[in-house]
């Protein structure tokens, strides 16, 4: 058996966590074979209902699961993480403008990343789910220098799921039957699903859709799937979220298939004419534990413009909370 490795999770008494932590310690996001020690973060008034989660987590006796800490300190819940996934977050109360949203999640957002600089491993790899989810992955990264600001990431595996769902169920293929898909740009309803790659048993998909559905319905259904969630089911996506959160870091670690991407809200490289160092999703492949932004595909005007569109809402974003970045 192997060692056990460090896993925190942030926000863990929440309804992500409720699914996510579970799965983590039943093997689905490292494997069957790899022991995962649980490092759960929750603030302090919430640190009753997380024991609660704790007890339900010990009485599934997994067999991968080598232990468990909570705290309501980042320093000790993410002491020594090799993997950290940042989920908890401030939602938006009555009467919050955009701009309290985003200056509270700073906040947040900036302890942590200081706090993950100052005691995790150095190769950890950081995925932030709790929104805005790529500009907290931004500030996160900003405040921890001293770590590889590359393996700071944001969750975008949602939405490429949801957009293989949608593919899915148009052309009457399995989401397997789809090879690259992409999401372009910001967790948010300016993301960009993009098909134009995108293959279902080889044949290319634009080819069996028709423009105008691509257009008016695939795209913002995509962008306007987790509004949906809330209206139907009265609380916003978890269990999706929760798997696509494992999804995105078990590719990470263990690698993409080879024919295929996945998409990914990472440091932009300057790739595609994206400014460099917003957090923005990208299609791409994984490989010994790291990943690749895959490069030469043709952008046509259509594609250009909405990535552009997306980009701009990231650049508004990082703009607003400026006066907190180091
Ligand atoms: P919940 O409100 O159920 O849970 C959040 C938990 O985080 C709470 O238990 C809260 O006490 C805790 N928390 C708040 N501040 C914290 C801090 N500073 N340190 C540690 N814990 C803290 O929300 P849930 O439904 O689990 O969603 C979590 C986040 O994911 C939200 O920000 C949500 O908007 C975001 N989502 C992101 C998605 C993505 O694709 N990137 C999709 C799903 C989800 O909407």
């Amino acid at each position: 058996m192997k060692n056990p490795v460090r896993v925190a999770v942030t926000g863990a008494a929440g309804q992500i966590s409720y699914s996510l932590l579970f799965r983590i310690a039943s093997g689905d996001m490292l494997g069957k074979d790899q022991p995962v020690i649980l490092q759960l973060l929750e603030i302090t008034p919430a640190m009753d209902a997380l024991r609660g989660v704790v007890m339900e987590l010990e009485d599934c006796a997994f067999p991968l699961l080598a232990g468990v800490v909570i705290s309501d300190k980042p320093e000790e819940a993410f002491a020594q993480a090799d993997y950290a996934l940042l989920v908890g977050a401030r939602p938006r109360g009555p009467g919050m403008e955009r701009k309290d949203l985003l200056e509270a999640n700073a906040a947040i957002f900036s302890v942590q990343g200081k706090a993950l600089n100052a005691v995790a491993s150095r190769q950890v790899k950081v995925l932030v789910v709790g929104n805005p989810a790529n500009t907290n992955a931004l500030i996160a990264q900003r405040n921890a220098p001293d770590l590889d600001p590359r393996n700071f990431t944001a969750m975008t595996r949602l939405d490429h799921n949801r957009a293989l769902a949608q593919l899915a169920g148009k052309t009457g293929a399995a989401t397997t039957d789809i090879r690259q898909m992409i999401i372009w740009g910001n967790h948010s309803a300016t993301q960009y699903p993009d098909i134009s790659q995108a293959t279902v048993k080889g044949d290319a998909a634009a080819a069996l859709v028709p423009r105008d559905w691509y257009e008016t319905d695939f795209i913002p259904t995509v962008q306007q799937r987790g509004a949906a969630i809330i209206k139907a089911r009265g609380a916003s996506s978890a269990a999706s979220a929760a798997g696509s959160a494992i999804d995105h870091i078990r590719d990470w670690a263990l690698g993409t298939p080879d024919g295929d991407w996945v998409s990914m809200a990472v440091p932009s490289d300057g790739s595609y004419g994206i400014e460099k160092g917003l957090i923005y999703s990208f299609p791409v492949t994984c490989k010994n534990g790291d990943y690749t932004i895959v490069q030469g595909l043709d952008i046509d005007t259509f594609s250009r413009e909405r990535m552009t569109v997306t980009e701009r809402e990231l650049q508004e974003e990082r703009d607003g909370v400026a006066h907190l970045l180091p």
